[in-house]
């Protein structure tokens, strides 16, 4: 039998690379002079994708240029930068890495939410700039007495309010229904939660369903008291609605790991003294993106040898 060949269109961790190297005919989209060429030659070949990210979108018009296509297996549970349904309708399987990130984001989500509440970030930049003989820091707002609303109870959202109920906080959750088993007050709308809420902890899927589901309206209801934690996806919020918000005082402050055009965050943002920025970070340790690696090379190994996929995003799962 053919040894199937893996189209790879921008890089992945060196260990990813290696273990496709070893298992299939990996091609490098990235590294070749005249991609557009390249692909033209294997395009009728190739089996499987191994995306990311920074691959960009992968739709249609991929699945067009690849006649052979049988799998895409993405590194990232979130996996809004697949149109799994354009893959499903042609039989394309499509995997995400469940599983093997949710603690990770969490602890992240835990970190964002108290360096931007503590001002841990800014007190930092304060002692650097030999500010603190001066004056003391300035006092900041608290996790104390605070309502933590989420926004996407999943398995990251779930991790995360296991952290935060040893920390003695009320948690409430919105998703589109009520969870059975789940103690956590329901609300059934964004703006509800957010009403109810101090903090609102993001962790929902990107996508079409969640785009700008924080809104202006949203924020007006979280409160001038209320924070934002963002960890899901940039889409998620309306961004210029966050800045307008945080600029007049209709909330207090914000963390934010994602963006509505990484790696690109506007200067507002940049500028502002109540907000905390990460570059989009929430699995990125190196035992994390590690696992996450892992079980893109253990997808694509487990579809070739058996057909079936590890962790098939629920618009492929019946497929194999
Ligand atoms: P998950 O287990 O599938 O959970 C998603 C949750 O969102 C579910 O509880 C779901 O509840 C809710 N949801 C889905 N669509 C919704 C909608 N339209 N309105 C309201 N709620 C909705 O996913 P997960 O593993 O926790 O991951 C969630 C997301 O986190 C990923 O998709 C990714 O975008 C993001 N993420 C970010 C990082 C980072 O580095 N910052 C890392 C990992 C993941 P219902 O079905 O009941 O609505
Ligand atoms: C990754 C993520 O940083 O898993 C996700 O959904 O957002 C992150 O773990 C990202 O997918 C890297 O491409």
């Amino acid at each position: 039998m053919t040894t199937p060949e893996i189209l790879m269109p921008a890089p992945m961790l060196a260990s990813v690379i290696t273990a496709l190297d070893e298992r299939f005919v990996l091609h490098r989209l990235w590294e070749q002079a005249d991609p557009d060429i390249f692909l033209a030659t294997v395009a009728p070949r190739i089996r499987g994708l191994a995306a990311s990210t920074l691959a960009g979108r992968i739709d249609g018009s991929w699945f067009d240029r690849l006649p052979a296509l049988e799998i895409v297996a993405n590194f990232g549970v979130g996996y809004d930068n697949v149109d799994a349904g354009a893959a499903a309708a042609r039989g394309i399987m499509v995997t995400n890495t469940p599983g093997v990130l949710d603690e990770e984001v969490a602890d992240l989500t835990v970190g964002l939410l108290l360096a931007t509440l503590r001002r841990i970030p800014q007190a930092d930049r304060y002692v650097r700039e030999g500010r603190w003989p001066i004056a003391p820091f300035p006092l900041s707002p608290t996790l104390r007495g605070r309502r933590i609303g989420i926004l996407g109870l999943g398995a990251i959202g779930k991790a995360v309010a296991r952290r935060l109920e040893a920390f003695g906080v009320p948690i409430a959750y919105h998703g589109r229904s009520r969870q059975a088993g789940v103690r956590y007050d329901y609300f059934d709308t964004p703006a509800a939660l957010a009403a109810a809420s101090d903090v609102l902890i993001s962790i929902v899927p990107g996508g079409r369903t969640t785009r700008r589901l924080i809104d202006a309206e949203v924020l007006a209801a979280l409160g001038a008291e209320g924070v934002l934690i963002n960890v899901a996806r940039g889409s998620v919020v309306d961004e210029a609605a966050l800045v307008a918000a945080l600029e007049a005082g209709t909330i207090l402050g914000a963390g934010l790991d994602v963006f509505e055009d990484e790696p690109h965050v506007p200067e507002a943002l940049r500028s502002m003294p109540n907000v905390v920025l990460l570059p989009h970070i929430g699995s990125a340790s190196q035992r994390t993106r590690a696992a996450m690696g892992s079980l893109v090379a253990h997808n694509l190994t487990s579809w070739f040898e058996s057909g079936r996929a590890l962790t098939p995003v629920p618009e492929t799962a019946n497929m194999g």
